[in-house]
């Protein structure tokens, strides 16, 4: 890798900050959703969770044994700005992250700072959050107040962390906040608004506002890079020679990685097997538009070329196929038209010895160089920081021995060998590689797995209020490879 390649672990607000109601922070939609009887597997919140508000000097202690040289976190707009009026911040919140980067910065680790990682305040969301086009500069001005609190020391920033899952899980599954269900019920195919496909849109919107404003008021002086971070598997056809497989595949990257990856790093506008193919699904339905909301000239002219680099965020691999009557309900989003799913014959992410691990994540190495290459060769060779990559193991599961899982031998094998993955396309296939970030630096709220899923490098005791972190092997196993 490079010399100045960056090595990191990565973290998001709402799974461990914890302190949910403390020294003034407002509420975001987490905090109602997590609330919410049902929502989360285990009946947890991240109320307290890693407890970082008031443990983040134990947070840099471990990113610094690590021997990281970058931390990627987020900020919690609620806590920067209760009401979300930049007029009135709480000065504690401010406090607090001007606290927390000039620790990471003594130690000589450099932030990589997170806007916005799903925990939109809740009085935005009383105004239709996502839904409304008024986030759009609220977005702006949250960042714009970010950008001049926190910019003089941040110098990598990232918009919004992986659009697409918000809008599949938030907008239509309804399984992340704000929870707003729909695609999947009888009305749905039926009901214009699609949700989803709105926020998309608002959310495509307020990332190119926020870069063209951190170019034309702060870039010169502070001279940072901003870009956003996307999702993607890498897929493939179940059956290479079958034209509808093969077309499913690439589809299901189309309508994940492009959705939002196409009009940024490409031309402004949604891939055209995208805009297409919703076309003829609203007609077949008696629409007389599209549901995927048109984007004027201007509007791709603003998104166009919204990047200094291309986040990634990767976990696992999917073989496609043509969707069915059958198959419909496992669709991220409604016109999907792409079953996807793991070979059986791949290793599952979880304790060997358990009948289950977690429910999505197979280990499949080589996807990672593919995708890379993919991305690459797609979007003209940007340069890539992979924001997020990382191993989890199902953790309510009675598991005798090794209760805390810290010979994590799958994970250090994970670690290692995706790492392998991205040297190769480093070395032999020329992808322009500039970052690696684990997911993630100790067990947090896993969102709607609640604590059931870890994906820590170091555990968390949260049964002990001290929320006392221990090392797993797999920091040893991160740190040497960072070493070497
Ligand atoms: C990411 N999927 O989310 C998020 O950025 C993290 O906050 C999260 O903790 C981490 O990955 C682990 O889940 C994803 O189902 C959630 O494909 C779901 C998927 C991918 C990423």
């Amino acid at each position: 890798f490079r010399k100045d390649f960056m090595w990191g672990a990565a973290t998001a607000s709402y799974q461990i900050e914890g302190a949910w109601d403390k020294d003034g922070k407002g509420q975001s939609i987490w905090d109602t959703y997590a609330h919410t009887e049902g929502a989360i597997e285990d009946g947890t919140n991240g109320d307290i969770t890693c407890d970082t508000y008031h443990k983040y000097l134990e947070d840099i202690k471990m990113l610094k044994r690590l021997k990281a040289t970058h931390y990627r976190f987020s900020l919690s707009w609620s806590r920067l700005l209760p009401t979300a009026d930049s007029s009135a911040p709480n000065a504690a919140g401010v406090a607090f992250y001007n606290k927390f980067i000039d620790g990471l910065l003594a130690n000589n680790i450099k932030p990589c700072v997170t806007l916005y990682h799903w925990d939109l305040p809740q009085c935005v969301q009383d105004k239709g959050g996502w839904q409304s086009e008024d986030v759009v500069e609220k977005f702006k001005e949250y960042a714009d107040f970010c950008f001049s609190q926190f910019g003089d020391r941040v110098k990598l920033w990232v918009t919004i962390n992986e659009p697409h899952v918000q809008c599949g899980f938030g907008f239509g599954m309804g399984i992340h906040a704000p929870g707003i269900k729909g695609q999947f019920s009888p009305i749905y195919h039926t009901d214009p608004m699609n949700a989803c496909y709105q926020v998309s849109r608002t959310m495509l919107l307020s990332h190119a506002h926020t870069y063209r404003m951190y170019s034309s008021k702060y870039r010169a002086k502070q001279n940072g890079l901003i870009s956003i971070t996307l999702n993607s598997d890498w897929c493939e056809p179940k059956d290479p020679s079958n034209p509808d497989h093969v077309k499913a595949a690439q589809f299901y990257i189309d309508a994940t990685l492009g959705w939002f990856a196409h009009p940024i790093f490409k031309d402004g506008d949604y891939p055209d097997s995208m805009k297409e193919h919703i076309l003829e699904m609203s007609k077949a339905q008696g629409l007389k538009n599209s549901r995927l909301p048109v984007l004027s000239e201007q509007e791709k002219n603003l998104i166009k070329g919204t990047y200094d680099f291309f986040g990634l965020n990767h976990y696992t691999t999917r073989l496609a196929e043509q969707i069915t009557d059958e198959t419909q309900a496992f669709a991220i989003h409604p016109d999907m038209p792409s079953f996807v799913y793991p070979d059986p014959s791949w290793e599952r992410a979880g304790n060997d010895r358990l009948p289950i691990g977690s429910e999505w994540l197979f280990i499949v190495p080589t996807g990672l160089r593919k995708l890379l290459n993919y991305i690459s060769k797609t979007y003209g060779d940007p340069s890539i920081i992979i924001t997020e990559n990382g191993c989890s193991t199902k953790h309510s599961v009675n598991n005798p021995g090794d209760t805390k899982q810290l010979e994590d031998e799958q994970r250090c094998r994970f670690i290692t060998s995706y790492l392998n993955e991205a040297l190769k396309a480093h070395l032999l296939d020329g992808v322009d590689l500039r970052g690696y970030f684990l997911w993630t630096l100790m067990d947090n709220f896993e969102w709607a797995a609640g604590y059931t899923e870890r994906f820590g490098l170091y555990h968390v005791d949260f049964e002990d209020p001290a929320r006392t972190r221990t090392p797993r092997k797999s920091a040893a196993t991160f740190t040497k490879i960072i070493e070497e």
